[in-house]
């Protein structure tokens, strides 16, 4: 039967999901990775994603935000670059009801309600991990140098913490040096340089927080005429392609996984948020570790 003119409802377009996402920056291979899969994620979804990259600054994370929450998007993921300092703008989002699910990196607030969850890795034991590795290595002897990721941050916070618990059960593993170098392989490769002229008869091994440091580190060790993977033991984190193609030219020894492809994950949780659903709080990636023994074989099913 004809509907009597005027009230017909034409059919209403799906209205479009729209995610803010603030990211650190670009600063590693695992970054970029991640980048590429939650957008591209977004992408194959529909979604309308508005991406904000912070070039590594708290302060530009918190200017998307307020943006993000000006435009009244419907979710927002944060890759917080530090731990600290959210409580004003995270408070902000949630009074304007925009739910708030943070990638990669945790962060410390006083109110745990300031957002929803966290889909990330579990960095202390990712610490943990390396740290036993290392000890199995060297039989529990060897003069480490750390070089840290970007000071703050929750991976280099409990990339150490977690590395350290483990030193104390073997009182001849010592870190002789330790600083951050950014998760940059740039500042990787400067900071190895200035340990190595202070100090280069006595480096036995290298913990970098990240895969790109370790590799800035291992040209440094090259280019002073030293055997990185050989004299000196090298272990990172991440996982990235570059870490495989290193172990398998024998430069570094191994490295923790640390999964950034996250993209599908987190549009996910975002559904099942949005039907009201209830969703953990710490929703966790599982690492494995990868050494140069197995890296051959590995290294073409590798993905990032
Ligand atoms: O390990 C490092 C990066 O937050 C887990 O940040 C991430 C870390 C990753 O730049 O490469």
């Amino acid at each position: 039967p004809q509907q009597p003119a005027g009230e017909a409802t034409p059919p209403a377009a799906a209205k479009k999901l729209v995610v803010g996402f603030s990211q650190v920056g670009a600063e590693s291979a695992w970054r970029t990775a991640e980048t590429k899969s939650i957008r591209g994620e977004a992408e194959k979804r529909g979604v309308d994603m508005k991406f904000s990259d912070a070039q590594g600054k708290q302060a530009n994370q918190i200017q998307a935000l307020t943006s993000f929450i000006a435009q009244k998007v419907d979710v927002i993921v944060l890759a917080p670059v530090v731990e600290t300092g959210w409580e004003v703008v995270l408070t902000q989002a949630k009074e304007a009801g925009i739910p708030v699910i943070l990638v990669d990196r945790g962060i410390k607030v006083s109110d745990e309600s300031l957002y929803t969850t966290l889909i990330a890795s579990d960095f202390v034991e990712e610490g943990r991990m390396a740290a036993e590795w290392l000890a199995k290595k060297t039989n529990g002897k060897a003069n480490i140098v750390e070089l840290q990721g970007t000071t703050g941050s929750a991976p280099a916070i409990d990339r150490q913490k977690g590395f350290m618990e483990v030193l104390q059960k073997f009182p001849d593993m010592k870190v002789i040096k330790t600083q951050s170098a950014d998760f940059t392989r740039a500042k990787g490769k400067e900071v190895m340089e200035a340990f190595i002229k202070s100090d280069r008869a006595n480096i036995q091994a290298v913990y970098a927080h990240n895969d790109d440091m370790a590799l800035g580190a291992i040209q440094a060790l090259e280019e002073a005429g030293m055997n990185p993977g050989k004299d000196v033991t090298l272990i990172s984190i991440d996982a990235v392609k570059g870490a495989f193609e290193a172990m398998v030219a024998g430069k570094l020894n191994a490295t923790v996984e640390c999964n950034p492809l996250m993209g599908p994950l987190v549009f996910d949780t975002i559904n099942k948020v949005r039907a009201g659903e209830k969703v953990p709080k710490f929703i966790q990636n599982k690492d494995q570790l990868f050494e140069q023994a197995n890296a051959a074989q590995v290294i073409g099913t590798r993905e990032y």
